[in-house]
C-alpha cells in the first residue's frame, strides 16, 4: 500500500482532484502530497462507503477543469460503482483506481472472519459492460505505473484501474488505527456485556456491548459515525 500511494503521488498534477472512498483508500491517502490547486474530497473516516464514484460526478461537473482521481476499495465500489454509467452518460473522464484486496480489508485488521470476504468482480471489464471507458488490471507495480501513464494520456473517457493487493496489505495509517481499534473490539466479550447488563439473555446484553464498543471505536476515528447492518453483524461476531 505504501509503495502504491507513492506511485499515485507521482500521478497527481495541479489539475487533479482526489476523491477517496472510506477504507484504506482514505487511510492510505494520508500519504498523498496535495499541491497547488489539487483538491481532496472524502467522507469522514469511517462513514458511508460508496461515496467516491458518485461524488466524482458532482466534483467534475462543478469544476470540469479538474480531472478526478477516484480511490475506492472493492467493497465501496461494489456498492455504487455502477454510477460509472452516469459518468459515461455525461462524458466525464475520472481515473478510478479500485483497490482490490478481496474484501473489507479495514475490518480484517480489527476482527477477521468470512463476513469480510466479497465475491470477486472483474472490475477492469466493466467498460465492456457499459460500452464506455477503458480498463486495466495491475498486478505488479510496473503494471500500475504503465496503467497510470496510459490513463494520464487517455482523456476521452473514464479509466478504471483494478489494483490487485494482498488481502492483509495495509497503509501505515491503517496499521496505526488497527493497533487501537482491534484491541478495543476484541476486548469485549458477550460474557462482559452479560455482566454489565445484568441481563438474562443475549437480547438484553447485545445493546450494552454495542454501545460500549461504538463508544470506544468512535473515539480513535474522530469523525461522524454511522452504525450499519455490516457493523452490527461484525460486532455480533465479535461478541460471540
Ligand atoms: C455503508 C457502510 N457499511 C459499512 C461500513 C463499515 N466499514 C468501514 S471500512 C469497511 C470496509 C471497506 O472495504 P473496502 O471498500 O473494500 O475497502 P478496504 O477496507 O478493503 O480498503 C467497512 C465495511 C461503512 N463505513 N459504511
Ligand atoms: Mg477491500
Amino acid at each position: 500500500m505504501k509503495r502504491m500511494f507513492g506511485r499515485l503521488n507521482a500521478f497527481l498534477s495541479e489539475n487533479t482532484v482526489v476523491v477517496a472512498d472510506v477504507g484504506d483508500a482514505l487511510f492510505g491517502a494520508a500519504d498523498l502530497f496535495i499541491r497547488e490547486r489539487t483538491e481532496f474530497i472524502s467522507p469522514a473516516y469511517y462513514t458511508s462507503m460508496g461515496f467516491a464514484v458518485p461524488a466524482c460526478i458532482g466534483v467534475q461537473l462543478a469544476n470540469p477543469r479538474l480531472r478526478p482521481l477516484v480511490l475506492v476499495g472493492d467493497g465501496g465500489f461494489q456498492m455504487t460503482g455502477m454510477e460509472l454509467a452516469t459518468v459515461a452518460r455525461y462524458g466525464l473522464n475520472p481515473v478510478v483506481v479500485v483497490l482490490n484486496n478481496r474484501g473489507y480489508g479495514t475490518e480484517r485488521h480489527m476482527q477477521d472472519g468470512p463476513y469480510n470476504d466479497l465475491w470477486p468482480w472483474n472490475f477492469s471489464r466493466i467498460p465492456e459492460i457499459l460500452g464506455a471507458g477503458r480498463g486495466w488490471v495491475a498486478e505488479t507495480e510496473g503494471e500500475l505505473d504503465a496503467a497510470l501513464t496510459e490513463a494520464a494520456r487517455w482523456t476521452k473517457s473514464f479509466c478504471l484501474i483494478e489494483a490487485r493487493l494482498a488481502p492483509l496489505d495495509r497503509s501505515p495509517a491503517l496499521e496505526r488505527l488497527a493497533a487501537v481499534g482491534g484491541k478495543t473490539l476484541t476486548s469485549y466479550s458477550t460474557r462482559n456485556a452479560w455482566r454489565l447488563a445484568g441481563a438474562r439473555s443475549i437480547v438484553n446484553a447485545f445493546p450494552v456491548a454495542l454501545a460500549r464498543v461504538t463508544r470506544f471505536v468512535t473515539w480513535p476515528l474522530a469523525g461522524s459515525f454511522t452504525i450499519t447492518p455490516g457493523l452490527l453483524l461484525q460486532v455480533g461476531f465479535t461478541t460471540k
